[in-house]
């Protein structure tokens, strides 16, 4: 798979199931930590529409604290097989550390999502000995911090700028520009507004003409204007997803997959009216 083969002229958007592994994961409580639960959920989610599976043994929510490349491992390299062993469904491991980008492409990885962009030693050489496709997400600081003071000249540009220079570093190395998706990271170092002005403006970033990953799921740009609890903000959640879906965004990032299928599948059938 190439993440250019994701983009398309249809609203037509992949459906990546968020599949959190971590003890403190922010909207799912660490409800699905352990193996078992975890299988239960992908078969569900199987059974929902999804297309992608995004496994993740990183919190990267606000304030969130590191994780030892140990523990990392040890939450995502066994499940990534198990469910490549039992489904035929794609997965992108969620991910900053080398080491685990390394074991999750010889595991049968689909797709590596980091919400560092390759930034950290070691990641963009692993990338670079491999094939499949990387998500790059924009993050303004780091998770314990990112939300005390976010600023920008632009938020549009200033993100767009990252984006091309991270896209030459990467092909700097042997990355080539067909398998890079560009993700402009909500939430991560963005206030209400700025998460709002880049919701409606996503289309800015076709002249990149790279897959777009969109993430706004059960976060908090929905809670915090609806002052809903995380879960009450279903709907907020899919407002967003059909908003990000309507400007040809190429995949989008959920918790709850079959109420986001439904939802694309209304949206995808208005289209041939247009
Ligand atoms: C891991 N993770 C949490 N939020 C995310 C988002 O918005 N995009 C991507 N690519 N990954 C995310």
């Amino acid at each position: 798979m190439t993440a250019k083969s994701l983009q398309t002229n249809t609203i037509n958007p992949q459906v990546m199931g968020i599949l959190n592994v971590t003890p403190d994961s922010f909207s799912d409580g660490g409800k699905f930590a352990s193996f078992d639960s975890a299988l239960k959920q992908v078969e569900q989610m199987i059974n929902d529409g999804v297309d992608i599976i995004d496994i993740g043994g990183e919190s990267t929510r606000p304030g969130a604290v590191d994780v030892s490349e140990e523990d990392e491992l040890a939450r995502v390299i066994p499940l990534l097989k198990a469910i490549k062993a039992r489904f035929d469904i794609k997965v992108s491991i969620d991910t900053s550390k080398a080491k685990v980008m390394s074991q999750a492409i010889a595991h049968g990885a689909d797709i590596i999502n980091d919400v560092r962009a390759l930034q950290n030693t070691g990641c963009l050489a692993v990338l670079a000995q491999s094939d499949i496709p990387v998500c790059l997400m924009h993050m303004q600081g780091m998770p314990r911090t990112m939300q005390d003071n976010p600023h920008y000249d632009d938020v549009i540009d200033d993100i767009k700028q990252f984006f091309i220079e991270r896209i030459k570093v990467c092909e700097q190395v042997g990355i080539k520009r067909d398998r890079i998706i560009i993700d402009p990271g909500f939430g991560f170092g963005k206030t209400l507004e700025q998460n709002y002005q880049l919701l409606a403006q996503l289309h800015q970033f076709a002249e990149l003409e790279l897959p777009l990953l969109s993430g706004t799921s059960r976060k908090s740009m929905i809670g915090n204007l609806l002052h809903r609890n995380v879960d009450e903000r279903l709907a907020g959640s899919l407002t967003t997803a059909i908003i990000a879906a309507q400007q040809n965004a190429s995949i989008i990032r959920v918790h709850d997959v079959k109420e986001t299928v439904d939802a694309l599948k209304v949206l995808s059938m208005t289209q041939k009216y247009q």
